[in-house]
This record gives structure tokens, C-alpha cells and sequence, in this order.
């Protein structure tokens, strides 16, 4: 497979597309569709939908290139026995985790809700992850999946940008990954957060990882003669 560079800050990359996977982090309708656990909890879910079309585009391209495309999904078991009490016991007893919802119990497994959005639905493949916490290697073989694919750079998407795609981040590079997180198919209900988080990452030489923007990286894949799988 390829490779391909392409603006990033702190500074620009060059990626084996051979070693490298998508991973978008949890856009599920609990936290995009009014209802939900994001709604749940007084957020304006619609701020979260302007990265839904970025993410679309880089998630054709992943595909398209072949790339190992992996999502996430926050979420308890239906008895919450993986669910620590201090998380379930947040907020208003009508609007916690485990509670009904228009969507079905609030971010528990196999509920309506818990579900990816419909743009972005695995196609059958495709890892999906399931995880009790915000960080995608807690409890999980996410990190066991990627080590048997010879990953070692990750192309990160998803929500909240500063919840679960930065501690994911986090949890990736204490691993030993490299993460490009794409600022605009990532986004908070909080733009403030959105701006902090990234900031975060790219700070003091990409302490954390880089950033880039979804035409960055789709730029330099349409440079690329293609070897497309599908
Ligand atoms: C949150 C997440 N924000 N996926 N989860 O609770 O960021």
C-alpha cells in the first residue's frame, strides 16, 4: 500500500498506509440524536453532527484504500454489572445510564440508542468495539486487534473530542501508537472542549499525537495511484 504526506501540525507526516487503521470513537446515536445519553445530560447534540459528513468522507476513503476501519461504541451490559457505580449514579435518576429513554435504555447494549448512526453503520468486517469506559484499550482487545494487523498509526474520529477521542489518544500513545486525530471529524458539545482537546494533543511537539484536517488527508490520498480494493 501506499504512502502518503500531508499537512499536520506540529508538523508535517508522512504515513505507510500499510500500518495505519481508522478508528472512529463512538458516534453513536446516544450521543448524536436527540433522546440519548448526550441529550440526557443538557447537551445541544446537534453541535456533534458537523463532523458527521468529514468523517463519511475519510470513512469512503479508509474503505476504499483498504485501510482497517475500527469503531467504538460506549456501553454498558443490560444488568450494568461492568458499569462502576460512581458512572451510573451521575445526575438525574431519570436520565442515567440504564434508564428508559426515547431510544431505548440509555447507553446500554443492543438498545436502539447504543447503536452507530445509520451515515456511519459498519459495514459486516468491520471491528466494532465495545467498551465500558471512555477510553477505547480499557478492557477491550482493541490493542491486541491492532498489534495482529501490525498497526502502529491511527487515524482517529469520532465524539466528544475532548471525552473519549482524548483519552483514547492518551491510551494510544502510552502504547506506543501514533495518532493523527482529524480535527473536523471529530467535535464536542462544547466548542471551547473541541479546541482544548486538540490543542492538547498537538502541544509541546504533539505531545499526545497530531492533527489534521479531513481535506488534508483525503488531498493526499486522491494523489495516490490507486490500488483500491473495492
Ligand atoms: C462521553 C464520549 N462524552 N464518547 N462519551 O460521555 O465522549
Amino acid at each position: 500500500m501506499p504512502r502518503v504526506s500531508f499537512a499536520a501540525e506540529p508538523q508535517p507526516l508522512t504515513v505507510d498506509l500499510d500500518g495505519a487503521a481508522l478508528v472512529i470513537i463512538d458516534m453513536q446515536r446516544d450521543f448524536l440524536e436527540p433522546g440519548g445519553f448526550g441529550a440526557a445530560l443538557g447537551n445541544d447534540v446537534s453541535r456533534l453532527q458537523a463532523a458527521v459528513a468529514p468523517c463519511r468522507d475519510v470513512l469512503d476513503a479508509a474503505r476504499q484504500f483498504g485501510l482497517l476501519v475500527i469503531h467504538t461504541r460506549e456501553g454498558h451490559r443490560p444488568d450494568l454489572s461492568d458499569a462502576p457505580p460512581h458512572k451510573v449514579q451521575r445526575g438525574d435518576p431519570k436520565n442515567r445510564i440504564g434508564a428508559p429513554g426515547p431510544m431505548g435504555r440509555i447507553l446500554i447494549r443492543g438498545e436502539p440508542g447504543h447503536d452507530i448512526i445509520p451515515e456511519l453503520h459498519p459495514r459486516p468486517g468491520e471491528p466494532v468495539i465495545d467498551k465500558p469506559g471512555k477510553g477505547a484499550f480499557y478492557q477491550t482487545d482493541l490493542e491486541l486487534m491492532l498489534r495482529n494487523h501490525a498497526i502502529d498509526t491511527l487515524f482517529v474520529a469520532g465524539v466528544t473530542t475532548e471525552v473519549c477521542v482524548n483519552t483514547t489518544v492518551r491510551e494510544a500513545n502510552d502504547r506506543g501508537f501514533r495518532c493523527i486525530v482529524l480535527s473536523d471529524c471529530c467535535a464536542s458539545y462544547f466548542p471551547e472542549f473541541h479546541a482544548a482537546g486538540l490543542a492538547m494533543i498537538k502541544a509541546q511537539g504533539g505531545i499526545f499525537g497530531s492533527v489534521t484536517g479531513s481535506a488534508e488527508l483525503l488531498g493526499s490520498l486522491a494523489a495516490v495511484p490507486l490500488q483500491k480494493t473495492a
